[in-house]
């Protein structure tokens, strides 16, 4: 079926420090419709969700809505926002990475629902937790380093 058949794809996320499981998503989403639309969730939202983004709602928004790939950004402020989403902009597909597998199987009375294969091996909570051990070992450094110098100026 060519794109314009498939009308407009919809999908939802925090795209918190934005990366390549993030960017493939996107991408494949746009093989899916002509018109591709993400509700990026506001901070206030993800404070429901549990979930405490790095990087501002703003910022993230304008990361998305850089992308070729993205025709139109829309704030994601609850869970029950999507059937009024997908009527308001006559959506016909929503998408989702498969870890929410069968999460919104109910959005099937409203249009298509179609999961698609996360990228393994990155996601913002990792990257955070490299960047955390990244700047452990420089702080472990710099008092090894300050220590020698202590050290140095002892021996004269
Ligand atoms: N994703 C992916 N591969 C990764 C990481 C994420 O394909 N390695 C996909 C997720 O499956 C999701 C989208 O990228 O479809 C956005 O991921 P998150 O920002 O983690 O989204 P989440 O916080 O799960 O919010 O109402 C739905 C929620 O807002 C989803």
């Amino acid at each position: 079926m060519g794109k314009s058949a498939l009308g407009t794809v919809i999908t939802y996320g925090t795209f918190d420090m934005f990366h390549i499981g993030h960017l493939r998503l996107l991408k494949r989403m746009r093989e899916l419709g002509e018109r591709t639309i993400v509700a990026v969730s506001t901070d206030e939202f993800n404070r429901l969700k549990g979930k405490k983004a790095l990087i501002p709602y703003a910022e993230r928004k304008e990361i998305i809505e850089s992308l070729d790939c993205v025709d139109l950004v829309i704030p994601e402020q609850s869970w029950e926002q999507k059937p009024d989403d997908i009527r308001e902009h006559k959506v016909d597909t929503f998408v989702m990475g498969n870890d929410w597998n069968g999460k919104f199987d109910h959005l099937k009375a409203h249009c298509q629902v179609v999961y698609l294969d996360r990228t393994r091996g990155v996601s913002s909570t990792e990257l955070r937790e490299s960047l955390a051990s990244i700047l452990a070992d420089d702080r472990q450094i710099s008092n090894i380093l300050s220590l020698l110098k202590a050290l140095k100026g002892d021996l004269g």
